[in-house]
Order: C-alpha cells, then structure tokens, then sequence
C-alpha cells in the first residue's frame, strides 16, 4: 500500500473509533461534550495514532488491540490542544484554519473540555481491559507511558517553561531543544513506545524505537517553528529554535534528526517502512 493511502486508512480508523467511544453531543452535560467533539473533529493529522499503528504492525499487532490506546493519545493531544490555545496561555483564535475551542463555547467550557478529554484519555487506556489479548501488567504500563508524558517532567513541564519565556543567558540551543524534548517530544515518542509494549516489543527494540521516536519528535517541533516563520505565523513573544540558529540551520539540523531517526530503525530490517516514510513526512509537510 502506498504512503498516501495508509495514511488515509488509518485516519478513517481512529476517527470511525474516536466517533464511537466519545460521549454522544446530547449526552449530559450537552454543551461539553459537543466542545469535546468539535475540537477532536476538527482536523487533525492524527500523526501520533498513526505512528502507534504502525509501530505495532512491525510486530505483526492486530490493529484492533491497538485502536483504544491511539484514540487515547489523540484525546491527550487535543486538550493539550485547547489548553495551549487558552487566552492565558498562548491566546490563538484559530487552529487548523477554524475558530478554537474557545472561541466557539467560551473560556470556560473549552478548559473543562479539554479536562474532560485528558480524564477520557484514561478511561481508554483501561478499556483495554475488555481486550483479552492485552495482559493487566501490559495496561499498568501503559498507564505509567501515558501518566510520564504529560507530568510536569514532560508536556506540563516544557509548557510551563514556553508560558514564563525564561531564556537562560548562556546555551540557548541545549535549552530550547530540552523544552522541545517534553512539550512537543515526549508525547510523540510516548505514541511509539505503547505501540510496541502493547505488541509486547523487546527492551532492545523499545530502545531503538524510543531514539527514533525522540528524534522524529524534536524535528517535528523544529519544522513547526519553520512552517510558523514561512506561512507568517510566528509568534514573536516565543523563542523557536530557527528564531535563534537561523532557518538554514534549523532545516539542516532537522534532516539530520530524520536521518539518526531512520538509522534507529535498521535493527527492523524492511519491516519499519511506514515508519521510516512518517520520518520522512515530518520534514516535508507542509501543515
Ligand atoms: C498536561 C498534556 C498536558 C498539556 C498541558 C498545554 C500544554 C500543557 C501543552 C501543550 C503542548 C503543545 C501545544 C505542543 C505543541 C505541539 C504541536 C506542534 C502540535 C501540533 O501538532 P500536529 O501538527 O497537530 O500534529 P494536528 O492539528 O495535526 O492535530
């Protein structure tokens, strides 16, 4: 299958899930659950569900013992999402070309959404119990995967430093690219690595897969910044690493995260394809 059609394929899968496991727009509270909805269905690439199917698939993982986990990645993307769009964090009327979470419902609703999507985050990892094939240690580990990512040492801890635009004096590049690490990275790599535990990967594996996961991760925040400066979006209070090193630079250093990422994945042999081609789409794409 080619790369365009995969993608579309698995696309249709976790949204035909997503659809399925989300509370209905009329359920009580209404109002929530259709902020919920209207951010989770707005657009999104659904690049980190994607990189969990396709990490599973390496070893031969039935999609459908992954779906609960990939929706529950998505629905942590989305309220970290709407919380970042917050007037008093980043303060952005739109995201993917519609008007944000809070614009449509209101400050108060979209920060309750996006609370109410991170606690649905959780109920999917332990739906997986439904699953006879996925072991309970397996969704203790998860859980432990999903609990690290968003803790204070990873999402809530690089956003917090992107929110008090602290710049130390010296080393500028170690400190923007440890930001990159939790806010953007961890949640990225995150989606690799519960694929392959729940395909029951090997520790070597889990450590080839979590270099190429932490580098597909710091080059995709590093191509956001790049896309923001040349589609004239930047927002000139943030510090972004081609803001600090130039555009040539920060291009020439995201190639070479691309490269060490694809290089992580030789232990697979031909197996890792779809990965390597996501590696590749992180750097090309344009949105
Ligand atoms: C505790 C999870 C948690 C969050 C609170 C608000 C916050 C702390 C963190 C925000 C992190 C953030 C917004 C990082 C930006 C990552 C990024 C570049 C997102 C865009 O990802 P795409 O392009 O989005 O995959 P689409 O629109 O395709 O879904």
């Amino acid at each position: 299958m080619n790369f365009e059609n995969y993608i579309k394929e698995k696309k249709n899968l976790i949204e035909k899930t997503m659809d399925a496991i989300l509370p209905a727009e009329d359920a009580d509270p209404p109002i929530i659950h259709q902020a919920m909805r209207y951010s989770v269905f707005s657009g999104g690439k659904r690049l980190r569900p994607i990189l969990m199917l396709a990490t599973a698939e390496i070893f031969g993982m039935d999609h459908k013992n992954v779906l609960y986990t990939a929706c529950s990645i998505e629905l942590i993307h989305t309220f970290s999402l709407i919380h970042d769009d917050l007037p008093c964090i980043d303060n952005d009327d739109f995201r993917r070309g519609k008007p944000t979470c809070h614009k449509v419902y209101g400050e108060d609703i979209a920060l309750l959404a996006g609370d109410a999507l991170l606690v649905h985050a959780y109920k999917m990892i332990l739906k997986n119990i439904e699953i006879k094939e996925i072991k309970k240690n397996t969704i203790l580990l998860l859980f432990e995967e999903m609990t690290k990512c968003v803790d204070t040492e990873n999402m809530l801890g690089g956003q917090i430093k992107d929110v008090i635009h602290e710049k130390p004096d010296d080393n500028v590049v170690a400190f923007l690219c440890s930001l990159y690490k939790q806010k953007t990275a961890a949640l990225i790599c995150a989606a690799i690595r519960a694929g392959a535990i729940l395909a029951g990967a090997k520790k070597r594996e889990i450590k080839a897969l979590t270099k190429y996961g932490e580098c597909i991760g710091l080059a995709f925040q590093i191509t956001d910044d790049i896309l923001d400066i040349m589609q004239d979006q930047r927002n000139e209070d943030r510090i972004t690493y081609p803001g600090v090193v130039g555009l040539k630079k920060a291009k020439i250093d995201s190639e070479k995260l691309i490269k060490k990422a694809k290089k992580a994945l030789s232990i697979f042999d031909n197996r890792a394809e779809f990965l390597i081609a996501m590696a590749d789409f992180i750097l090309s794409r344009q949105k």
